[in-house]
C-alpha cells in the first residue's frame, strides 16, 4: 500500500484544497493530511484561522480522498512523520517548491503539484470584506420569500 502525506492549514476549505487532495490521493492508496494547529498557525505562520483546528479537521476528514488527519505542531516534525507513518510520497502545492526537498534524505519521494490559480483562503476573506463594504450585509428574510408560488 502506497502511503502519501501532505500538510496544510485548510482554513475556509475551497476547491483549491480539494484539487490538491484529489491529486495527492491519486499518487497512492492511503492519504494522510497533517493539519496545522491553531497555535502553530499563529506562532509560526502568523495566520489566524476562521475555523479552529477541530472544525478544520472535521471538514477535511469528511473528504473522500482523505484516510487520516493528524495535527501539525512544528516545522520539525516532518522528518519523523515520514518514518512514524511509513510514508512513500510527500506532496505539497508548488508554492512550496523546493522547500521540503530535504525529505528525500528520509527516503521519500517529494512531489510539488501545481497550485489551483485564483483561489486562496486569504482571497476569500478579502473578497467577502470588500463585498460587505458595498452591501449593508443584511440577511435574507425568509418570510419575504414566496416558497409556494401559485
Ligand atoms: N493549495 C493549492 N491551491 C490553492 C490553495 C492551496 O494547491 N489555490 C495547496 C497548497 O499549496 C498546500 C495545500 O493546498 O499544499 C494547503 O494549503 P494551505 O492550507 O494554504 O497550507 P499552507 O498555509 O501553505 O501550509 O508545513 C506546510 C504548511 O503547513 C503548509
Amino acid at each position: 500500500m502506497k502511503r502519501v502525506i501532505t500538510y496544510g492549514t485548510f482554513d475556509l476549505l475551497h476547491y483549491g484544497h480539494i484539487n490538491l487532495l484529489r491529486r495527492a490521493k491519486a499518487l497512492g492508496d492511503y492519504l494522510i493530511v497533517v493539519i496545522s494547529t491553531d497555535e502553530f498557525n499563529w506562532n509560526e505562520k502568523h495566520k489566524k484561522c476562521y475555523f479552529p483546528y477541530e472544525q478544520r479537521k472535521a471538514l477535511v476528514e469528511a473528504i473522500r480522498y482523505v484516510d487520516l488527519v493528524i495535527p501539525e505542531e512544528s516545522w520539525g516534525q516532518k522528518r519523523s512523520d515520514m518514518h512514524e507513518y511509513h510514508i512513500d510520497t510527500f506532496v505539497m502545492g508548488d508554492d512550496w517548491k523546493g522547500r521540503f526537498d530535504f525529505l528525500k534524505e528520509e527516503g521519500v519521494e517529494v512531489v510539488y503539484l501545481p497550485r489551483t490559480p485564483e483561489i486562496s483562503s486569504s482571497q476569500i476573506k478579502q473578497d467577502l470584506y470588500d463585498a460587505n463594504a458595498v452591501t449593508d450585509g443584511s440577511r435574507v428574510n425568509h418570510d419575504e420569500i414566496d416558497t409556494d408560488p401559485k
